[in-house]
């Protein structure tokens, strides 16, 4: 097994990391800008770096620094954690050409992805079921398109290649509006992502987000490790996720989940990954992959035992899979709150010095998350400053201590979103089960005694 760790990112997800690494023996370094100096999780891990300052572009997105911190270091492997350059193909590429070991798919599986137009085309090659559209980027002629959107039928969406997790994206509901939402989507992509390729989509209302876990070795070997519904969602950033999705028929997942693992075997990918899909009227359409480990992972973990960051750096060693599919049982429910220093209805970010810090605890329920009392949060990142995770043998007794937990947490100093998360573990649309995507920013469109502003999908 490697001996040492580079972890190429900060918060929660380097704290969990981290872990991951003690569990197993392995030595870790972190990389932090001088923001993170302080960090804990710095103090905790056998050696950091200091690779730059606050601002992301000049330290958790330097790709000089971070392979030069590996290199003084002498760490054999770099996990790239979510976000910053988890993502990027290039990054891969060049941690790979400078000798270390990209924790990750391998780059051509990231760029593949990365590109939504050249990720459909694999997946319906490879049997996953894709939301009806054009085939590939859609061409320059006019009349093709409105044709091409004729035969799909309005509303269509107009999404970028470059683009996913919401960006550069335009819902057209007359033929009236097509070709100029087109112009202006592709001069937005140009802009954005440097591709202006855009390719059309039927337009789901009222779809839920369902996305498949899966793990597959380098030796062709894939599994699927259950779902996440992580329909609850505000401006494209998730709030709460939860594991299983509630109310779909076992039958239908099952199947999507095996053409998920069918679909890793064929492409020969590699790594943790997750298959987003959109759901509505019992049926799955492909949306995007992700080719890293995700924010909401433990929700999985909590329901199926495996330790998904453990998993990763066995398969990056490459070891083969632990587990065949027989092995993976779905057992219980679990529920994750995303807590984010932020005021909880108007969402304007609340960095600053956590005063008090009480996290919940109890049978079933788990904290992930690096702050304490006297952490200062740091303005230059994104506000999630930690996960609450309930677990239950039922979905009932997982939202049930997740409002025991809710309860018992006490964060001052700084604001947090526990009070929408109180709110909404007693919504009884939630308790319900099955809320679709639009849910959340309606609740809260809904809510009286708000400025106009502070309320989501009305921009
Ligand atoms: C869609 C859609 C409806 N129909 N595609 C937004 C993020 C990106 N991953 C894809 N997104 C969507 N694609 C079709 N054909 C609605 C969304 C969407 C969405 C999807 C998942 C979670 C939250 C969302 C919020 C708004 C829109």
């Amino acid at each position: 097994m490697f001996e040492k760790i580079l972890i190429a990112n900060r918060g929660e997800i380097a704290l969990r990391i981290q872990r991951a690494c003690r569990e197993m023996g392995i030595k870790t370094v972190v990389v932090h800008s001088e923001a993170d100096r302080e960090a804990k999780y710095v103090k905790l891990a056998d050696e950091s770096v200091c690779i730059g300052p606050a601002p992301s572009a000049l330290s958790y997105l330097s790709m000089p620094a971070i392979i030069s911190a590996a290199e003084v270091t002498d760490a054999q492997a770099i996990h790239p954690g979510y976000g910053f350059l988890s993502e990027n193909a290039d990054f891969a590429e060049r941690v790979e050409q400078s000798g270390f070991v990209f924790i990750g798919p391998r780059a051509e599986s990231i760029r593949m992805m990365g590109d939504k137009v050249s990720a459909k085309h694999a997946m319906i090659k490879a049997g996953v079921p894709c939301v009806p559209g054009s085939e590939g980027a859609l061409p320059d002629d006019p009349k093709t398109i409105v044709q091409i959107a004729r035969k799909v039928g309005y509303p269509v969406i107009i999404k970028a290649a470059g683009g996913g997790g919401g960006r550069g994206m335009r819902v057209v509901h007359t033929e009236a509006a097509l070709l100029n939402a087109v112009t202006m989507t592709k001069a937005e992509a140009g802009a954005a992502f440097g591709n202006p390729e855009v390719y059309m989509e039927k337009f789901l209302e009222n779809p839920r987000h369902v996305e498949i876990q899966i793990l597959a070795d380098e030796h062709k070997n894939a599994i699927w490790l259950g779902e996440r519904d992580c329909s609850m969602q505000r401006r494209h950033q998730k709030v709460i996720e939860e594991a299983p999705a509630p109310g779909i028929p076992r039958k239908i997942i099952e199947k999507i989940g095996n053409r998920c693992a069918e679909a890793c075997r064929k492409l020969g990918y590699r790594g943790a990954g997750t298959f987003e899909f959109l759901y509505e009227n019992e049926e799955f359409y492909f949306i995007e992959m992700n080719t890293r480990v995700q924010v909401e992972h433990p929700v999985t973990e909590m329901i199926t035992g495996v330790d998904i960051v453990q998993e990763q750096i066995r398969i990056a060693f490459g070891e083969k899979l632990r587990y065949r599919q027989t092995d993976i049982e779905l057992k219980g429910h679990s529920i994750e709150c995303r807590i984010n220093a932020e005021d909880p209805f108007k969402f304007t970010p609340s960095p600053g010095r956590i005063v008090s810090w009480h996290a919940p605890g109890g049978p079933g329920i788990r904290v992930d998350s690096h702050a304490y009392a006297g952490y200062f949060v740091p303005p230059n990142y994104d506000s999630m400053i930690g996960k609450v995770i309930s677990y239950g043998a039922t979905r009932e007794q997982a939202i049930k201590r997740m409002q025991i937990a809710l309860s018992e947490m006490v964060v001052e100093g700084i604001q947090t979103n526990i009070p929408l998360h109180r709110e909404l573990m007693i919504d009884a649309r939630f308790i319900e089960g099955g809320t679709n995507i639009h849910y959340l920013e309606q609740k809260l469109a809904d809510k009286p005694d708000l400025p106009k502003d502070a309320k989501a999908g009305k921009k």
